[in-house]
């Protein structure tokens, strides 16, 4: 009986490390429409609680507004474009580059949810990848390793989230 517990918890521990990291609920989504990505914090660092997590939003990704959480500060740092875009009639040359919700606080076993509303490029096809460095107590977690064109991304050790841009 003891032994059959044990098996059981170490398959379930292989299974959770394929599933725990830091993903969006949607990996999928249409290009060149408004999106709201929803970023699961499954875990802490090595067991130390979540206070900090930034996303880097990648190149194309424009009209970043993330959702304020209770207990949060969340902010955004600008970055300034080579060439203006259009953006609803107006021409825009600093777009939002990074958001960062500090100031809070999740345990290692309990699981967070940060949400960005966004205008998705359209290219449909193309794999967009959003890094995400993750603060605790002690320590820091960067998902920012990037797959290949041809590689799995979920096969990295430290996977950047990432969603995939299908036709509208
Ligand atoms: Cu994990």
């Amino acid at each position: 009986m003891k032994h059959f517990f044990k098996l059981g918890i170490a398959a379930l521990s292989i299974a959770s490390s394929a599933q725990a990291h830091v993903v969006f609920n949607e990996t999928e989504a249409a290009a060149g429409a408004f999106h709201t990505a929803q970023l699961r914090v499954m875990h802490g660092c090595d067991g130390e609680p979540t206070n900090r997590v930034t996303v880097i939003i990648p190149e194309g990704v424009t009209r970043v507004t993330p959702r304020a959480i209770s207990g949060w500060t969340v902010e955004v740092s600008m970055v300034t474009l080579d060439k203006p875009i259009l953006l609803h009639g107006f021409e825009v040359t600093d777009v939002v580059g990074s958001v960062t919700w500090s100031g809070g606080t999740f345990p290692d076993y309990a699981y967070e949810q940060f949400e960005i509303r966004m205008m998705l490029p359209d290219t449909p096809g193309e794999r967009l990848d959003f890094p995400v460095h993750q603060g605790c107590e002690t320590g820091e977690l960067n998902w920012d390793d990037i797959a290949g064109h041809d590689e799995d991304p979920w096969a990295l050790k430290e996977p950047a989230p990432f969603i995939f841009l299908e036709p509208n």
